[in-house]
Formats: structure tokens, sequence, C-alpha cells
């Protein structure tokens, strides 16, 4: 399947496309979805179990062993061809890239990220007093099911990650400029994302209320496919590099 050439041609003219990704953008690195119900992050564990900072107050331990896994395996996979066509389309578009996901691999693929807004696995804070914690947590090879977080050299607190939880509020710039860009750019792309989560999912309307055109890169329909201009189905790793040639002005 290719874009109508209508879209084609946007793509082509387009100088500023802001990017949403979520989980879907790092499935092909190896990083499991959330919601994906075989083998998503979520199949094993109950969100509101981990995911939240009441449960992080009460079993500091179990949780802090959880993110210890992630971060071993997000240390341990690469940048896919999705991020980086991206990373590529950034070298000849203003290109800005706002994110759910809580890895690094934009930035390692070479990306400029304008948001992280669900914060980032890597920045580290205390849990009671928030000052950041700049040190690599020590990641033995067989992560028990608990492991005790640091503690804040301050304050004695728990070290957390820098993500955000359920029922905590966004970081407040990442998301004024998130909105920004999608209110200003000429054309949006949102990728390997659900949309269940807000207010991340309401961000395509930022656009498409402007009548900016939105394309959207899934193999399956999510909460967004039946709002956004063009479906077009596929993976990350399949779709994007096609849209870099596009952008370019040649033939797909
Ligand atoms: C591919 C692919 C490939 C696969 N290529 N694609 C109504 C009821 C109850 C609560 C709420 C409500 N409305 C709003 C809320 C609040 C809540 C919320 O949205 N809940 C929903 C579940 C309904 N939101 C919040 O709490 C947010 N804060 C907030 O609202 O503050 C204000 C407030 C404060 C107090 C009270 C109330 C309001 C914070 C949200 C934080 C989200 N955090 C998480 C987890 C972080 C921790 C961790 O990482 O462990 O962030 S949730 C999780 O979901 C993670 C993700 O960033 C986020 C989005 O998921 P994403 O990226 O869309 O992944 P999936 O798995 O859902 O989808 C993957 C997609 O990829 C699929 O479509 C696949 O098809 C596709 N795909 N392979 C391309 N190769
Ligand atoms: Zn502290």
């Amino acid at each position: 399947m290719s874009l109508p050439a209508a879209l084609q041609l946007a793509l082509t003219e387009a100088r500023h496309i802001a990017v949403l990704t979520g989980a879907g953008m790092s499935a092909e690195s190896g990083v499991p979805t959330f919601r994906d119900v075989r083998d998503g992050l979520w199949a094993k564990y109950d969100p509101m179990t981990l995911a939240t900072e009441e449960a992080f107050a009460e079993e500091p331990d179990l949780v802090w062993a959880w993110y210890l896994r992630r971060a071993q395996l997000i240390r341990s996979v690469q940048p896919n061809a999705g991020h980086r066509a991206l990373a590529e389309l950034g070298t000849f578009k203003k290109v800005d890239v706002i994110t759910q996901n809580v890895d690094d691999l934009h930035e390692r693929a070479g990306s400029r990220v304008l948001s992280h807004v669900h914060g980032g696995l890597f920045d580290y804070r205390c849990f009671d007093c928030a000052r950041p914690w700049q040190h690599d947590p020590e990641i033995p090879d067989e992560i028990p099911e608990r492991v005790s977080p640091p503690r804040c050299r301050a304050c004695g607190g728990w070290i957390r990650p820098g993500i955000v939880w359920f029922g905590e509020v966004l970081p407040r710039r990442a998301f004024e400029d998130a909105v920004e860009a999608c209110s200003t750019c000429d054309i949006m792309l949102v990728v390997g994302t659900s949309g269940i989560v807000q207010p991340a999912g309401s961000l395509p309307f930022a656009a498409l209320e402007r009548g900016t055109p939105v394309i959207e890169v899934n193999p399956e329909e999510s909460r967004l496919s039946d709002y956004v201009t063009h479906w077009w189905q596929g993976t990350a790793a399949e779709i994007l590099p096609r849209v870099v040639t596009i952008a370019r002005g040649q033939v797909d």
C-alpha cells in the first residue's frame, strides 16, 4: 500500500513535521509494547501494581527491580530502521519528535527529541526531594524479583526512575512544547501508539483541529485510526524509510 498522491505532495512540500511516537516505534528493536496481549510489558504485570507513586511507596524493591529489568533491556537493544529514518528526515526538514517512550533510542539514532512527554527511564531523581541522581545504577546480569533502590545523598529518600506514572502530571514544558509543535507543523506523523493514554493521545487533535494532515503508521487499528487523515498500515521500520523517500520528492 502507498500513500495517497495528495499526502505525498504534502509530505514533500512540508517544512515542519511533528512526529508523535509510542511503544510500537521501539517494538522492532526488541522492546515489547505495553498493551500487546501476548508479550506486552503488562501481559504479566498489572500496571496499577507497578506504574504508580503508590506502588513505589508501598513496594519500592519490587518496582525498582522491574525498572532495572527495563533499563537492562533498553541498554541491550539498538535503534531500528524507523528510528534511523526519522533521524535522516531531520537532516533536511524541521522535525519535532515527541515521544511517549521512556527509552533513548531516538537520541541514539541521531534525532533531536523535542519532548519526552512521559519522561526518561534514565533520568533518575529522589522520590522525596526530587533532586536529580546522576548515576548509572548497578545492574546485575540476573536481576532478582526485588532490589532495594539507591538512597538520595541529600535526604535519604529512595531513588526513582524519571518517568511519568499514572496519576502524575506530565512535565509541563515538555507537554506545552508538544502542543505548540502539533499546532504549528505542516504535517504530523503518529507512529506506534494505541492513543489510549491521555493527555498524549489527544496531541494529534491539536493538528487535526487546524486542518493539518495527520498520517498514522501502525500495523493495527488504534483509537486514532478513525480520526486521522490517513492510516498507513505497516510497521515503523517498514514505512518510515518510505516516508523519507517521499519527503525527498523521490518516487516511492
Ligand atoms: C507498532 C508496531 C510497529 C506495534 N510499528 N507500530 C480515564 C479513566 C482513568 C484514567 C484516566 C482517564 N483519562 C485519563 C486518565 C489518566 C491516565 C490515562 O490516560 N489512563 C488511560 C489508561 C485511560 N493518564 C495519566 O494518568 C497521565 N497523567 C495525567 O493525566 O495527569 C493528570 C491527572 C492527574 C491526576 C488524576 C487525573 C489526571 C499520566 C500518563 C502516564 C503514562 N505512563 C505510561 C507508563 C510509564 C511507566 C512505565 O514505562 O513503566 O507510559 S503508561 C504507558 O502507556 C507508557 C506509554 O508511554 C503509554 C502509551 O502507550 P503506547 O505508547 O501507546 O503503547 P501501547 O502498547 O498502548 O500501543 C502500542 C502501539 O504500537 C499499538 O497500537 C500497536 O499496534 C503498535 N505497534 N508494533 C508501529 N512495529
Ligand atoms: Zn532526596
